[in-house]
C-alpha cells in the first residue's frame, strides 16, 4: 500500500469507521480488508500472522494463520487490581495465555481471533480502560516515570499525564459504536460525522508519543518523544515542566534519510499549561508534519526541517504565551529499581522484573497465576514500567508480608537471583508476531544474553549492569539506539551492533558493526568489553567510557544508526 493511501483512508474513513463493521461481520476470513487493516490501528488493533508457519501454510496453499493484537492504553502505566484481573481474564480467554507489558507502559494481548475482538473490547471498557488511540497516527498513550521518590510530585505529575491523556484523545463516536455497542454496530453507522477538534479529519501525519519524566530517573526515555515534560520540583511540589521536543527512534536501514534523533529542550511550563502546549506541539505537527512521506512524517523531522526557533514562534502565535526559560534539571538512570522501596508517605512500594514484559505461567514461574493472586487482594495499584516490569505500588507495611508469601509461593520475585545485565534488558516483540520483524528479539535475547555474562566473567565485569536492547528490526520499539549495547535486527540471525548511549538516556549510541551473527556480536563485545575492564576511570559506565575514549561517539550524529 503506497504510503499516500493512508491519508486517503482517514479522509474517506467517516471519523474511523470505514467498513470495520462489515469486515467484523465477513465470516468467510478471519482477517479484515486491507484498508480497514489500516483503520483498526487507530482503535488499537493489529492484524497478523503467525509467522513461524506463515510460509508452511504458504506452499500448502493456505492463508496465512490470521489473529489480531489488542495494544489496550494504561496513562502513566497506572493500573487497579480490578483492571489487571479483567486484563488477566482476558489474556486468558481470548488472547494466547499470556499478558505482554510494552514498553510505553501500556497492555498487548497477542492471538485474538476475530470473532474475539468485541467481547475483549468490552471486557477492556468494562473496566474504565480502552484501546483507542493506543495506535494509529494520534497521540499514543502518555507514559510517565514510575516510582520516584517524591510521592506529592509523582501524584500530580501522573495526574497531569492522565489529563493530557484525555485531552488528546480522539472524539470520534466509532469506537463506541463498533466495539461497544451489544448489537453489530451498524444502527449509528449512518450517524453525523464525528468533529475531532484536535485531529480534523486526517488525523495526523503520523503517530505522536508524549512522556512525564520525573528527575532524576529518565526510565521513560523522555529525549526518544515527540514530546516530553520534564517535572521540575521546588521544595518538594510541582513547579512545572521543562518542556521538550523532536525525539524519535525509527530508522530504515539503508535509509540515510532516517535516523533516531534525541529531543531538545523548548522551554518551561507551569502545570496548569500542559494540555494548552500538548494541543498546541500537537496541531503545528498536524499542520505541518508531511503528509507525502510516510518515512518523514514524524515531528522530529518537522522540527529538524523547520528549526526551534520557528517552532517556538510558531508556538506563541498559536498558544498565545511564550513559554519560560528552562529549568536545571538532572538524569541519571533509566533503568528500573528493583525491590521494595518506601516513600515519603510511608507506603510501600515492590519492583518486579519481567523478562522482555512477557507474563506467562511456566516451569519455575507461574507470573500469570501469581500477579492474578496479588491482585485479587492488593489494595494499592499496579504500576507497569517503561521497561517492560510491573510495581506492586502503594501497599500498606502491615500488607507486605502477605504479597511476599504470593511472590514465594509463584516464583515471581528473580530480581536477587538475575545479573544487573538481565535485568536492565529490553527486547521488542518480534517473531512471531510482528509483521515488520526481520530477526527475533524477545525469544532470543534472554539466549544471547547468557553469552553476554560469560563474556563480563572473562573481563572480571561479573555484576556489571550495562544496558542491552535488542529489536528486530529498526523500527526502534525497545529504543535501542539509547542503549549502551542496541542489537538492530538486520536479518535472521544477524544484527547491527551500536555501542555508546548513556546510562541517562541523553546520548544516543553509534553503529559499530553490521548484519553479524552471534559469533562476529560475541567476537566484537569481547574486544570493546576488554577496552573497558582496562581502561575505565573508577565507576564510568561502558556507554561512557566508549565516548570519552572515542569522541566521535559523542553528539547526535545523523549517520549514527547508519554504517
Ligand atoms: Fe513499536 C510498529 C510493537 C514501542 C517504533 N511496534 C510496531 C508494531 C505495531 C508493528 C507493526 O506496525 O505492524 C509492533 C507490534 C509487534 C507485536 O507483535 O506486538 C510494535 N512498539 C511495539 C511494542 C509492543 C514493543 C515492546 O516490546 O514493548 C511497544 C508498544 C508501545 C505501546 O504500548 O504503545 C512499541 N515502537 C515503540 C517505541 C518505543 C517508545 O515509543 O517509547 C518505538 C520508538 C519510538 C518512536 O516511536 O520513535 C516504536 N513501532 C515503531 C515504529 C517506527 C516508527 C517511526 O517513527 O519510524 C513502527 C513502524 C511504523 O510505525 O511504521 C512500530
Ligand atoms: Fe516489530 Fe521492529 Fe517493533 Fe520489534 S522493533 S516490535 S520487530 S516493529
Amino acid at each position: 500500500m503506497s504510503k499516500f493511501d493512508v491519508e486517503k483512508i482517514k479522509t474517506g474513513s467517516n471519523a474511523l469507521r470505514g467498513t470495520l463493521v462489515d469486515s467484523l461481520a465477513d465470516a468467510a476470513t478471519g482477517a479484515i480488508s486491507e484498508e480497514d487493516t489500516q483503520l483498526s490501528k487507530f482503535h488499537g488493533i493489529y492484524q497478523q500472522d503467525d509467522r513461524d508457519v506463515r510460509e508452511e501454510r504458504r506452499q500448502r496453499y493456505l492463508a496465512p494463520d490470521h489473529s489480531f493484537m489488542i495494544r489496550a492504553r494504561v496513562p502513566g502505566g497506572v493500573c487497579t487490581p480490578e483492571q489487571w484481573l479483567a486484563m488477566d481474564a482476558i489474556a486468558n480467554t481470548w488472547a494466547n495465555g499470556t499478558l505482554r507489558l510494552t514498553t510505553r507502559q501500556a497492555f498487548q494481548f497477542h492471538g485474538v481471533l476475530k470473532g474475539d475482538l468485541r467481547p475483549s473490547l468490552q471486557a477492556i471498557d468494562a473496566v474504565l480502560m480502552d484501546t483507542l488511540a493506543a495506535c494509529g497516527d494520534v497521540n499514543r498513550n502518555v507514559m510517565c516515570t514510575t516510582l520516584p521518590e517524591l510521592s506529592a510530585v509523582h501524584r500530580d505529575t501522573v495526574a497531569a499525564a492522565d489529563a493530557l491523556s484525555a485531552h488528546l484523545s480522539p472524539q470520534t463516536t466509532a469506537y463506541h459504536e463498533i466495539w461497544l455497542d451489544r448489537g453489530d454496530g451498524r444502527e449509528q453507522v449512518v450517524s453525523a460525522p464525528d468533529v475531532e477538534p484536535i485531529y480534523g479529519k486526517t488525523y495526523l501525519p503520523r503517530k505522536f508519543k508524549v512522556a512525564f519524566a520525573i528527575p532524576p530517573q529518565n526510565d521513560v526515555d523522555v529525549f526518544a518523544h515527540d514530546l516530553g515534560y520534564v517535572a521540575v520540583e521546588d521544595n518538594g511540589q510541582l513547579a512545572g515542566f521543562n518542556v521538550t521536543v523532536g525525539g524519535g527512534m525509527g530508522v530504515t536501514h539503508g535509509d540515510p534519510a532516517t535516523y533516531p534523533l534525541l529531543a531538545q529542550v523548548l522551554g518551561f511550563c507551569t502545570p496548569d499549561q500542559v494540555n494548552a502546549v500538548g494541543e498546541t506541539i500537537v496541531t503545528i505537527q498536524r499542520d505541518f508534519g508531511d503528509r507525502s512521506n510516510r518515512k518523514h512524517a514524524r515531528f522530529k523531522y518537522t522540527v529538524e526541517d523547520h528549526g526551534l526557533e520557528w517552532l517556538r514562534e510558531e508556538f506563541e502565535r498559536r498558544a498565545g504565551f511564550a513559554l519560560g526559560k528552562p529549568r536545571p534539571h538532572v538524569f541519571t538512570d533509566t533503568g528500573d529499581r528493583y525491590g521494595w522501596q518506601e516513600t515519603e508517605d510511608g507506603r510501600w512500594h515492590l519492583l518486579l522484573f519481567i523478562q522482555s514484559g512477557r507474563i506467562a505461567d511456566h516451569a519455575g514461574a507461574r507470573q500469570l497465576t501469581g500477579l492474578r493472586e496479588i491482585a485479587k487482594v492488593l489494595k494499592g495499584e499496579f504500576r507497569l514500567t517503561p521497561n517492560q516490569n510491573v510495581a506492586i505500588a502503594n501497599v500498606a507495611a502491615e500488607d507486605r508480608d502477605a504479597i511476599d508469601a504470593i511472590i514465594r509461593e509463584h516464583g515471581l520475585d528473580t530480581h536477587e537471583r538475575l545479573s544487573p545485565l538481565r535485568l536492565r534488558a529490553l527486547a521488542c516483540v518480534a517473531l512471531p508476531t510482528c509483521s515488520l520483524a526481520m530477526a527475533e528479539a524477545e525469544r532470543y535475547l534472554p539466549d544471547l544474553l547468557g553469552k553476554v555474562e560469560g563474556l563480563l566473567s572473562r573481563h572480571d565485569l561479573d555484576g556489571e549492569g550495562i544496558g542491552v536492547r535488542m529489536t528486530g528490526c529498526p523500527n526502534g520499539c525497545a529504543r535501542p539506539y539509547l542503549s549502551e549495547i542496541g542489537l538492530v535486527g538486520k536479518a535472521p540471525g544477524h544484527y547491527n551492533l551500536h555501542l555508546g548511549a548513556a546510562v541517562d538516556g541523553t546520548r544516543l549510541n553509534r553503529m559499530v558493526g553490521e548484519n553479524l551473527d552471534e559469533q562476529e556480536i560475541l567476537a566484537v563485545l569481547d574486544d570493546w568489553l576488554g577496552r573497558f575492564a582496562k581502561g575505565r576511570s573508577g565507576g564510568e559506565p561502558f556507554g561512557d567510557f566508549i565516548a570519552r575514549t572515542h569522541p566521535e561517539f559523542t553528539g547526535a550524529p545523523k549517520e549514527a544508526a547508519h554504517a
